[in-house]
């Protein structure tokens, strides 16, 4: 989605020349840019978001991207956002190698609205099982920052701010809660059971050939693996995400920092002793 030049008060980036990403290491969304720009070969300039450091409230960030979510592009000047419009939009422009075919364009942006769908899932069990509170929760002073500002999308105030902000401040109160989990989780495992199916009989999710949406669902996977999703008992999917795991065009945009590694373990053991690891909330069998 391209943004109008009126929503966008910090002015100088109007004037960045080339491919521009604003983004962060662990964010899933920004992994699959910069997995696409590999595949691509597409040269690209990298500006730090520090999601840790909240940095994606600065009256700066707000100013490009009013909605405060990475990645964001910025191709000569304009600015793009949501992470499956900006691969569709660079798709047409770098189309030697399609990873949006033509043919099943309509049927692929449907997959990757589904997928997106679920990114609220995706973030609860990151925040439950990878993030720990004291470090994921955004207190409510810097939360108002992004409630009060009047930043539009394409000239209208943003429809999706409200979610994001009752996300946030639900976590901030209650954390990821064990209802929550099983929702989300319980979402994930309908998934992977129909990518099972659909992965015995062609290689990739679309068919023989690979696509945007092996892309998109790589990232989420690798992200569900660390989250104590066990997708290994799904064969078929298991097979199919370690072929892409071998590739270093992917495998090194998703690797997990240490620190956060070791507070995944960390939660791992406490959500395991209290029998609420996700695997005690969902039955996967
Ligand atoms: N639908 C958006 C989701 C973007 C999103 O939620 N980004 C996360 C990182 S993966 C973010 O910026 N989070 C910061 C926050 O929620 O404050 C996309 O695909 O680009």
């Amino acid at each position: 989605m391209k943004l109008n030049k009126s929503d966008i008060s910090t002015k100088e980036i109007l004037e960045w020349k080339g491919i521009h990403l604003l983004h962060f290491s662990g964010s899933a969304c920004s992994q699959k840019l910069r997995i696409f720009f590999n595949i691509k070969k597409i040269k690209w300039y990298s500006h730090i978001i520090n999601l840790i450091k909240q940095e994606q409230f600065s009256e700066w960030f707000l100013g490009i991207n009013p909605r405060g979510l990475v990645p964001t592009l910025v191709h000569d000047g304009d600015v793009h956002i949501e992470s499956n419009e900006i691969m569709r939009y660079l798709d047409e422009i770098f189309n030697d190698r399609r990873l949006f075919p033509l043919h099943i364009i309509d049927e692929i942006s449907n997959d990757l609205e589904f997928e997106d769908s679920l990114h609220h899932d995706l973030r609860r069990l990151t925040f439950r099982y990878i993030i720990p509170h004291s470090l994921g929760k955004k207190a409510p002073d810097i939360l108002s920052k992004k409630e009060k500002s009047k930043g539009t999308i394409q000239g209208l105030p943003d429809e999706c701010k409200n979610r994001e902000i009752t996300f946030w401040k639900n976590h901030y109160k209650y954390g990821i809660t064990d209802e929550e989990v099983i929702e989300s989780a319980t979402k994930f495992k309908k998934v992977y059971q129909n990518f099972n199916k659909i992965l015995a009989n062609q290689n990739y999710l679309k068919g023989n050939d690979f696509t945007v949406v092996d892309l998109a669902w790589y990232v989420s996977t690798k992200r569900l693996i660390t989250s104590g999703i066990p997708i290994y008992k799904y064969k078929n999917v298991k097979k199919w995400f370690d072929k892409l795991n071998n590739d270093n065009n992917f495998s090194k945009e998703i690797k997990i920092d240490l620190p956060l590694l070791i507070t995944s373990k960390i939660l791992k053991i406490i959500n395991k002793l209290k029998r609420k690891y996700v695997t005690d909330l969902v039955d996967f069998n």
